[in-house]
């Protein structure tokens, strides 16, 4: 079995729980931040068979769009000068980790 975390947008992440739930999967949803941006995003957690690990990957990159954000960072103090850049965020960063075991009491 595995647990796959998706890093999701979060104008992504009810489309893409929908679609994984439609399909048959479990799915917990945290609300998370990044540490880069600040800005809020959505933390999926899906534990599932091996054999499906790739449907699930599928499923990410058809409902999780890349997009431009802007990164605001402050200026030095004595400027108070605001700088911004822009990243592309996304579409879904995915880690699939090995479960050990798996129960519900
Ligand atoms: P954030 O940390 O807010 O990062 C947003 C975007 O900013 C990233 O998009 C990337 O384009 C850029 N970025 C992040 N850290 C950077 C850095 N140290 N230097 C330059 N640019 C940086 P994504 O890579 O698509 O990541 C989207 C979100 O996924 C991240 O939000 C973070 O919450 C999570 N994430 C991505 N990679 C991760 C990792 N290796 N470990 C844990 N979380 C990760």
């Amino acid at each position: 079995m595995k647990l796959i975390l998706a890093i999701v947008n979060i104008d992504d992440g009810a489309n893409v729980t929908s679609a994984l739930t439609r399909e048959g999967f479990f799915v917990t949803t945290l609300s998370t931040t990044g540490g880069f941006l600040m800005a809020g995003n959505r933390t999926l957690l899906i534990g599932t068979d091996d054999g499906k690990v790739d449907r699930i990957k599928e499923i990410l990159s058809m409902y999780c769009s890349s997009k431009l954000q802007k990164a605001p960072r402050l200026g030095d103090a004595a400027s108070l000068e605001n700088i911004s850049e822009e990243v592309t965020v996304g579409g879904a960063t995915y880690f699939v980790l090995d479960v050990n075991e798996f129960g519900k009491v």
